[in-house]
């Protein structure tokens, strides 16, 4: 057990090595030493405030603290007041059910609040000292990985901690507490002792367990982005040895404590070092000798042979300078020993070698880590500040001078300075949590605008009543402008007959052939092909757009061998068209569509002409449909009761079947309802909207090709929310909470931010290693916490989306309720749009919202699976016969 200086450089190379094997990402699964990623990446900088929760869990002492951290009006020093309560902990806590031991922390908590008589009602941000293994991907979050020291609770492994006691905060119920922050022992107590001491660049524990962390170069460390800065690194060093690095130092002693410990194999040099076990291996140490005679004439007692009976805190008490052997004489006389003078001075240098290797292996670690550092940052000498705590460093008599005195022989180019963490890790831990909240709290300020209360969506969905009420009346001008599309009824299964239909207007633009079958063995079958627009097509000339659909219409009746066949076709144009009757229409551009001379003429017309320029074919152009009403009849061929057509993708639109007596605009007195094309994006062009619109909705209005119109679909629709969600980015940014405060040229390009990209960055399946790849695409580097943001971010943005189009779908179907005097409204919504159709929570978020705001509605959702091409066909098969008819 005896370990001099060359054996000890030896351990320390071997250590340095392990921790590189740790830190790079292909070798890490191998390596003992884990060096976890603790997102701590600063020490404390003065501008840490507030009063903050702490629990600390792990330790020989399971605590609940209250920290103050307060900047006093005239000191130049902040203040920091604690106070604290230690709580039982039962042995059959720490190796029972996992949620049981966390059930006690959260009661305690809860016992703390009141016995401090602390508010229950106020929300108070916790940090949370967890002092084992866990892989943290941000400082809000922390994978077990493994359990230690005499832990081992069922069904953690693997779990995420910060949410696991957030959840036994929710069972205790009656407290709002906020768990910010999860640190390890050592980082917190580096944090505590980082407060008075700038130098504290690493945290040591020997007490219970042992461990080290330290301030890392961020480009060293695989498994975290960017390579500016530093991070602290959990080393978790317990672990070194378990690879067999250590066993050329291993005893038989060392072994039979591994092989009776909880955790075999594991934490070897943990159990060399640490409080846990020293005891332990005294008692093995003084029981072999006497088994050999050496001590008390071989007479073992039971006591001797029981495991534990020897503690670490009696291994203290008998290498005390002045009553050590006096308590070695009363601690083996508790085992029943007789001990003789020499007996009493034998076990007494057992303890001093089982205490001194100890100090020499931490020695050794600390060698490492500090000649890392120095040679980190190429200093020929480093002058650092370690921060230490645990009760075998503070109890142990000589163990701390030993410590020093061994380290810095080990390492004469460092000048280490041990500060004792005074007021355990919690002091720190709030440290952390302040950064946290501090970080939290400046993004949820920008994200709260986005965050709308119940009260606020039923305003909307009144709102949007009240801008369709307005958009029915004559010679309106509300901003929804409720445009008749003189489709009178759903389809009722006769219709018959091969159409052409074009879908221009979403994502792609389509060519289809649709033949339907009327009768009983009715279908409608449909061969299509997709036509990019490019941009230059869709802001270029209104003829060469309508030369581009033209050659795409050409291409495709070659493409089904009908050139020649003069086909009925229907258009589905997804812009605002005001028409009369179903042919004459004026329009108006919107989305990303702004080709020229071409607004406010008839797109029949504009059609036509092309048509004839083109001189190859000819059909019989015989209805222009919303793409909202094409989806709607398409799915009221499969559902009758669908009346409403939704639309939530590039755009944002819908249509619905309006009684003909609130439509003032019609002049057809006879029937009884009309499908009305609301054009609701337009709502807010007036200015009813900006009490919710926000600085970043401006941003993206402004840099719009439409400037000032459009302002609800600028909320709600494909085309803009990835631009409003690279608004927020760039403002996080320019505030330094995201990227490193870099404004990289990608963040400040338009158009980057696809909404494909929220659809991805938001489905639950990815990791946020594939959110950084996917920020890495766009030309980001990103760190796992800017991940975590720009998904918190995304998230808002898409909320917020899916609950106005929620607010405003509640307002059409109550209207539709109260125009048919009905208590309760069974009606059928058919919905196409990429966004609805791929994002992985907008649906369900807009459904949610309806039921909330519209509960005499019961609606459902019906996914138009072939398009608005098939709506457009049955459109242009009734418009046909009726034609025939007239
Ligand atoms: C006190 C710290 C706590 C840490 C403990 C370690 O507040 O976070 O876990 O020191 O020492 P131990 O109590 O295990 O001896
Ligand atoms: C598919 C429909 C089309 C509509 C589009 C809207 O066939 O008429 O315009 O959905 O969704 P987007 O492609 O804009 O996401
Ligand atoms: C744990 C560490 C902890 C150390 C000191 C070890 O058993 O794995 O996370 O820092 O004990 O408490
Ligand atoms: C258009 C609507 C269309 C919607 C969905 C909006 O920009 O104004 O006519 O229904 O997009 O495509």
């Amino acid at each position: 057990m005896r370990l001099h200086d060359d054996q000890l450089r030896d351990i320390s190379a071997r250590f340095q090595a392990e921790m590189k094997k740790g830190l790079s990402a292909e070798s890490n699964a191998a390596a003992t030493l884990k060096m976890l990623p603790t997102h701590v990446c600063s020490t404390p900088d003065g501008s840490e405030n507030g009063e903050f929760l702490a629990v600390d869990l792990g330790g020989s002492k399971f605590k609940v603290l209250q920290v103050k951290v307060r900047k006093e009006a005239g000191r130049v020093r902040r203040s920091v007041e604690m106070q604290e309560q230690t709580y039982p902990l039962p042995k059959e806590l720490l190796i029972g059910r996992g949620v049981e031991l966390f059930d006690h922390v959260s009661e305690c908590l809860k016992d703390f609040l009141l016995q401090k008589k602390i508010s229950l009602e106020k929300k108070h941000p916790l940090g949370f000292t967890f002092s084992f293994p866990c892989q943290q991907t941000a400082l809000n979050q922390g994978l077990l990985l493994n359990w230690s020291k005499n832990y081992w609770a069922r069904g953690l492994q693997g779990k995420d901690m910060v949410n696991t006691l957030r959840q036994a905060i929710s069972r205790a119920g009656g407290m709002d507490v906020d768990v910010l922050a999860l640190v390890n022992d050592t980082v917190g107590t580096m944090m505590t002792c980082g407060f008075d001491d700038q130098h504290c660049e690493v945290g040591l524990i020997i007490g219970t367990g042992t461990n080290a962390c330290y301030m890392e170069e961020l480009r060293h460390i695989d498994l975290v982005e960017g390579d500016e800065g530093r991070m602290c690194v959990n080393t978790e060093w317990g672990a070194f040895g378990d690879d067999g690095a250590l066993d050329d130092y291993l005893t038989e002693f060392d072994r039979d404590i591994d092989a009776a410990s909880i955790n075999p194999g594991k934490q070897c040099l943990e159990k060399m070092v640490s409080g846990l076990y020293l005891g332990e291996l005294v008692r093995l140490v003084v029981l072999k000798m006497t088994k050999l005679g050496l001590l008390f004439d071989g007479r073992v007692t039971d006591a001797l042979r029981t495991k534990g009976k020897i503690t670490t805190a009696h291994v203290a008490a008998m290498e005390q300078y002045k009553d050590g052997l006096k308590n070695t004489r009363d601690i083996l006389l508790d085992l029943s020993l007789n001990p003789s003078p020499d007996d009493c001075i034998a076990v007494q240098h057992v303890c001093t070698v089982v205490s001194f290797r100890s100090s020499n292996l931490v020695a050794a670690g600390l060698a490492a880590i500090l000649t890392r550092i120095r040679q980190n940052r190429k200093l020929k000498t480093l002058r650092i500040t370690v921060g230490v705590d645990g009760t075998v460093y503070k109890t142990h008599p000589q163990y701390a001078k030993r410590l020093h005195k061994v380290v810095r022989r080990l390492v004469p180019d460092c000048h280490v300075r041990f500060v004792l963490s005074e007021s355990g890790s919690s002091k720190g831990a709030a440290m952390v949590t302040a950064v946290a909240q501090r970080v939290t709290a400046r993004r949820h300020q920008s994200l709260s605008s986005f965050r709308l209360s119940r009260d606020q969506l039923r305003s909307v969905k009144a709102r949007m009543r009240a801008g369709l009420e307005a958009g029915l009346k004559s010679n309106s001008h509300s901003p929804v402008k409720m445009l008749p599309s003189y489709v009178f009824r759903t389809p009722d299964g006769t219709e018959c007959g091969k159409y052409l239909a074009l879908d221009l207007g979403g994502t792609n633009f389509r060519v289809l052939l649709v033949k339907i079958r009327s009768g009983l063995r009715r279908s409608v079958r449909l061969y299509n092909k997709l036509y990019p627009i490019p941009l230059e097509i869709m802001q270029g000339t209104g003829e060469e757009l309508f030369d581009h659909i033209v050659h795409c219409i050409s291409d495709f009746l070659d493409y089904v061998g009908m050139k020649k066949a003069r086909l009925p076709l229907g258009f589905t144009f997804s812009f605002p068209c005001l028409w009369k009757m179903f042919l004459k229409k004026r329009f108006s551009w919107t989305k990303g569509f702004k080709a020229t001379d071409c607004e406010g003429n008839d797109v029949v017309d504009m059609l036509r002409e092309a048509i004839k320029r083109r001189n190859e074919f000819d059909v019989d152009i015989v209805a222009i449909v919303n793409d909202t009403v094409g989806t709607m009849m398409s799915c009221a061929y499969e559902d009758p009761q669908c009346e409403i057509g939704l639309i939530a993708g590039t755009g944002s639109n819908v249509c619905y079947m309006e009684e003909l007596r609130n439509i003032e605009k019609n002049g057809l007195g006879e029937m009884q309802r009309m499908c009305i094309n609301t054009e609701w994006g337009g709502l807010g062009e007036d200015g009813c909207l900006d009490d919710i619109i926000t600085e970043y909705d401006n941003a993206v209005d402004r840099e719009s090709i439409n400037h000032g119109r459009q302002r609800f679909e600028k909320l709600t629709s494909g085309l803009y929310l990835g631009e409003v969600v690279r608004q927020v980015l760039l403002d996080l940014t320019r505030r330094g909470l995201l990227f490193k405060g870099r404004v990289t040229e990608a963040l400040k390009t338009p158009g980057i931010f696809e909404t494909k990209y929220l659809s991805q960055i938001e489905s639950d399946r990815l990791a946020l290693l594939q959110v950084r790849s996917i920020l890495q695409h766009l030309g980001l580097d990103s760190t796992c916490d800017d991940s975590i943001i720009v998904k918190e971010v995304c998230g808002a943005v898409s909320r917020r989306a899916a609950q106005l189009c929620g607010a405003g779908m509640a307002a059409v179907v109550d209207k539709i309720r109260e125009n048919r005097g009905l208590d309760q409204l069974n009606i059928t919504v058919g919905v196409d749009g990429t966004l609805y159709k791929l994002h992985p929570h907008f649906s369900t978020v807009l459904q949610e919202t309806v039921v909330a705001l519209a509960p005499q509605c019961y609606v459902t959702y019906l996914l138009s699976e072939e398009g608005s091409g098939r709506g457009a066909a049955l459109i242009t098969a009734v418009a046909r016969r009726d034609q025939v008819e007239m």
